[in-house]
């Protein structure tokens, strides 16, 4: 068991991991949450099972957390940081983009349950990446799961960062 434990949760998070695990040159204790397991080594729990991953969890140093808000990953990132009392939680969570009406409503109750006093880690917006560039794109889809790989890309390495720095 290493110092840190790397969790993904949601589809937005397990998309990230990918991208961590693509990145990275050392092996990290990593587990993902979801609705099923897509991803070969992180350990997978199911939504329903994370008091269970809160309990494997309690003994490591620092816990770093990322997910997608506004979804079932928001609630279960909010639901396993208050399991978590007494270990040191990162947390670099997505919020949506603007159009994203309802899942930006939850998001925002989310976040407010997430930025605690003690709230270590990044709120980063998906609006960041809509570039008049991209919206003036002919193929928008694909030039938008470009984007979204990218913007992925760089939350790994900005997770990774922090990884190396709490070591
Ligand atoms: N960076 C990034 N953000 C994503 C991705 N997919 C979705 N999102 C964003 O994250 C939010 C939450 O989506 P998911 O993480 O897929 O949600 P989920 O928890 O898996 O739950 P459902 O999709 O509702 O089943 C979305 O509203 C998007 O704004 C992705 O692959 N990368
Ligand atoms: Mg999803």
């Amino acid at each position: 068991m290493g110092k840190i434990a790397l969790v993904s949760l949601g589809g937005a998070g397990t998309a990230i991991m990918r991208e961590i695990i693509r990145l990275s040159e050392k092996d990290y204790d990593m587990f993902n949450v979801n609705s099923r397991k897509v991803l070969e080594g992180p350990k997978f729990y199911g939504f329903e099972e994370i008091e269970v991953l809160a309990d494997e969890l309690k003994d490591y140093e620092c816990v770093v957390m990322t997910a997608g808000l506004g979804s079932t990953g928001g609630d279960a990132l909010v639901k396993l940081q208050s399991c978590l009392k007494d270990v040191r939680k990162v947390c670099f969570v997505v919020s949506p983009f603007y159009f994203e009406i309802d899942r930006l409503m939850r998001s925002r109750s989310q976040i407010s349950q997430i930025l605690t006093g003690s709230f270590e880690g990044a709120v980063v917006g998906l609006n960041s990446i809509l570039s008049g560039e991209l919206e003036e794109n002919a193929d928008t889809r694909k030039a938008l799961e470009e984007a979204i790989k990218k913007f992925d890309r760089e939350m790994a390495s900005m997770i990774l960062d922090m990884m190396m720095e709490l070591e």
